[in-house]
């Protein structure tokens, strides 16, 4: 006999309410609603690779339905999974432009739900890892059906925030400020298993960093000489060791796991990088925090950030705090002697 117990999602979660005095019952459904529209958009991407011999997107599968693309079947599986619940006034997505109402025909609640269905969807067809990553505010205005005052809330204010990888198998991590667990989604029995317990990023064993270098001649002198150190190393580390995906969730998740520094920079064409402050860089910063870590965009703490716009973007430095540390001094450096 096995001392150890299986604890599904479903469970942890309830447990995890207990945990916070305030709880209402309908935080953790939100959290349960998510974990099965993660399983159905998990289904699907693996179905990916075979959509050409069931049926081209635009056009119709062997059962006669139409083919969507995953990041809109996402959007939709996600959209559908919470519109009826009463739990949520509003939905933010990055695939669409503005608020996302909750229908008049049911009832509004008091989250605000941010997510983008499927981030690194360009990797879909080279069957690289890709996720959704999610985060959840509690509303703030008067407004019955939420309003931007409710959206536009810095990340120190999340109630929940995780994301779903699907990658050699489906994990779901998340935090409601109690430390950080990840589950394991068990496909023969439909159930995500609780597998790593309080996740706590590495520190001074790490090696890794990770960022698009092909871009390193457009990036300021501070961000320059900081991976120039990184690849001279030092005497904690040694030489450090590169690995990018180019699959943010992917690339965090080894992040999370592993330890190190994951960067998204900005440049002189584009200063705000490439990342999405609300349903990117915030959860993700975060469950960084809550496992130890740190994330900055440089110069603030991306949780301290307030956002003006639905779909801002942020420059975006995660991963263990040392190397945030020094990520951020670099850019200090920079701004103080101006080169
Ligand atoms: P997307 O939202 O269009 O999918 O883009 C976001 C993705 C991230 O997953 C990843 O970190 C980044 O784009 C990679 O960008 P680049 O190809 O510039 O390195
Ligand atoms: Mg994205």
């Amino acid at each position: 006999m096995t001392d150890t117990h299986i604890v599904t999602i479903d469970r942890h979660i309830i447990d995890e309410e207990r945990k916070h005095a305030d709880a209402s019952g309908a935080f953790s459904n939100v959290l349960t609603d998510i974990a099965l529209a993660a399983k159905v958009i998990s289904r699907q991407v693996n179905m990916a690779g075979l959509v050409d011999i069931l049926g081209r997107v635009g056009h119709r599968n062997v059962q006669g339905e139409p083919v969507q693309k995953l990041d809109v079947f996402a959007q939709d599986v996600i959209y559908r999974a919470m519109d009826h619940t009463g739990h949520l006034c509003c939905m933010v997505s990055e695939e669409v432009e503005d608020i996302i109402p909750i229908p008049e025909k049911f009832p509004a609640g008091d989250y605000v739900l941010l997510f983008d269905p499927l981030d690194g969807s360009s990797n879909i067809d080279v069957n690289v890892s890709i996720g959704t990553i999610f985060s959840l505010q509690r509303k703030v205005s008067a407004a019955e059906r939420g309003s931007l005052e409710d959206c536009l809330q810095p990340g120190a204010r999340q109630l929940a925030a995780g994301y779903v990888v699907y990658g050699s198998s489906t994990m779901l991590v998340y935090t409601t400020g109690q430390g950080v667990h990840g589950f394991t989604l068990d496909p023969s029995i439909g159930e995500f298993i609780l597998s790593h317990e309080n996740i706590r990023i590495p520190e001074a064993s790490t090696r890794y960093y990770s960022v698009n270098e092909a871009y390193y001649s457009r990036w300021e002198p501070g961000m320059q000489r900081f991976l120039d150190e990184l690849k001279v190393g030092d005497e904690t580390r040694g030489s450090m060791s590169s690995r990018y995906i180019g699959s943010l969730v992917a690339d965090f998740h080894r992040t999370l796991l592993r330890g190190g520094i994951f960067m998204y920079p900005g440049d002189e064409a584009t200063p705000d990088g490439k990342l999405r402050l609300l349903y990117e860089s915030s959860p993700l910063a975060f469950i960084a925090e809550q496992a130890g870590g740190a994330a900055t965009d440089g110069r603030r703490r991306i949780l301290d950030i307030e956002p003006d716009g639905l779909h801002q973007r942020t420059p975006l430095f995660i991963g263990s705090s040392d190397l945030v540390a020094r990520a951020q001094h670099h850019h200090e450096v920079l701004e103080e002697t101006g080169s």
